[in-house]
């Protein structure tokens, strides 16, 4: 295998999950609207940003809305979701992924996050991992989001690395995309385990510690 030094991890639904807040607050803004909202459309908004999302649910909009009123409407959704999102502590980081992290880094490997979220910061923070990665490159200083390879090739520039020597982390398709767009190899779970653009397709989070050695 090659030689990797660095890992770029994307973050809900692998460091962490906050499906179920992402999805519970857009429903409130849907149900507002009255535009019809499920799992089904709530699956095709992971690692995608929040304009996009936005645009994403507005498609079964019986009306159209001007962008100032689709920016209050994404003001709105992250308002009911930080609420979510300071309901979480310690605990709601697995041992598993505590115990992964420590071992790679352990191993010599500079660990990096790589997301779409602009609540990046604030769910680290939530979590425990505040201080913990080496970098993080979020949607706050980004320009173009998943599956555009931007944040990637952020966080591997922050750690100072070449892609050819970092892997990503993803459990969204748009995420497994970017990653093979920016010269990454991918390690894929979850939602997008099966993707075949993935070179690595985890069952768990610890089989990392099988990949790199
Ligand atoms: P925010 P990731 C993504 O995070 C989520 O998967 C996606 O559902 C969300 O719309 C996006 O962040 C933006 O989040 O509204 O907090 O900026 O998977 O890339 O870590
Ligand atoms: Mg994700």
């Amino acid at each position: 295998m090659k030689n990797y030094q660095g890992i770029v991890f994307d973050l809900d639904g692998v460091i962490c999950s906050t499906d179920r807040f992402h999805y519970l607050a857009w429903k409130k803004l849907a149900d507002r609207l009255g535009i019809p909202f499920d799992e089904q459309v709530n699956n095709r908004l992971r690692g995608v940003s929040r304009m996009d999302s936005l645009e994403i649910i507005l498609e079964k909009s019986p009306r159209t809305y001007t962008q100032e009123e689709k920016e209050k409407f994404a003001e709105e959704k992250n308002a009911a979701y930080r609420e979510l999102l300071g309901e979480m502590s310690p605990a709601d980081l697995s041992v598993e992924v505590r115990d992964t992290l420590d071992t790679l880094r352990f191993r010599g490997y500079l660990l990096a996050i790589g997301s779409s979220s602009k609540n990046t910061p604030f769910i680290l923070e939530r979590i425990g991992l505040g201080n913990y990665f080496d970098a993080v490159s979020d949607g706050n200083n980004i320009s173009h989001s998943k599956p555009d390879p931007e944040v990637f090739l952020k966080g591997a520039e922050m750690i100072g690395l070449d892609p050819e020597v970092c892997a990503v982390v993803e459990d969204a398709h748009a995420g497994v995309e970017g990653a093979v767009r920016g010269g990454f190899a991918c390690a894929a779970m979850g939602d997008a385990r099966d993707d075949p653009r993935a070179q690595w397709h985890l069952n768990s989070f610890s089989d990392l510690k099988d990949i790199f050695l």
